[in-house]
């Protein structure tokens, strides 16, 4: 898909308000600082759409754009940030995970996994989820600018053992626009 306009709708903080399921959606998830707000600003092309905080951890809300009058992005709180307690990590899973599950809408979920460290316990967590429950995921490595060679070979073989279904494995990078029209193209099958 070619992305011709982006507008933010709304930010809800309970599954009790989500908006209406007027489009198909693809949906944003991963751990805390992984990079996803960067991510949706520079494949949408507009800068600071979604905020990038300073503070990881902090982006509770389940935020909505709409992306050329057709599908929804869908910005899902960070999940697996060491610095909250227990009992949050737990609320923040159960909200994810419900919000999988129940939104109907949903065409895609696309899972950020930090290119360095891929494949920590939490990610792996979100792969067997999402294979048990039979939901479409793709994989983006971000901050593949980091990244030599031969970790990137690493870490793809990585990644090819762990999440064998997954729908692709898109390496990006926010800076240098590597990986975003291949990312694109993948979702062309997902929103029609
Ligand atoms: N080197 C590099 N750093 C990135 C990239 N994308 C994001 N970052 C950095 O990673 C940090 C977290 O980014 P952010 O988008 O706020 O992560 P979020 O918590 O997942 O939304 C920031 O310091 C970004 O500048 C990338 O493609 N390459
Ligand atoms: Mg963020």
């Amino acid at each position: 898909m070619k992305i011709i306009n982006t507008a933010f709708l709304t930010s809800v903080s309970a599954l009790s308000g989500l908006p209406e399921e007027t489009f198909p959606e693809i949906v944003f998830s991963g751990r805390s600082n992984v990079g996803k707000s960067t991510l949706l600003n520079s494949l949408v092309g507009v800068k600071g759409l979604a905020k990038t905080s300073a503070t990881p951890g902090k982006t509770r809300l389940i935020n909505y754009f709409v992306v050329n009058h057709e599908v929804f992005f869908v910005d899902l709180p960070g999940y697996g940030y060491a610095a909250v307690g227990h009992a949050e990590k737990a609320a923040w899973g159960e909200l994810l995970s419900s919000y999988i599950l129940q939104r109907r809408s949903i065409a895609l979920v696309v899972l950020l996994f930090d290119s360095r460290h891929p494949a920590m316990q939490s990610d792996r967590a979100m792969v067997e989820f999402l294979e048990f429950h039979e939901r479409p995921y793709g994989i983006v490595l971000t901050k593949d600018d980091k990244l030599t060679q031969k970790q990137r070979v690493q870490t793809r073989r990585i990644m090819e053992s762990c999440a064998a279904k997954a729908k692709f494995i898109v390496n990006y990078s926010s800076f240098s626009g590597k990986g975003k029209s291949e990312l694109l193209a993948h979702f062309d099958h997902y929103i029609r």
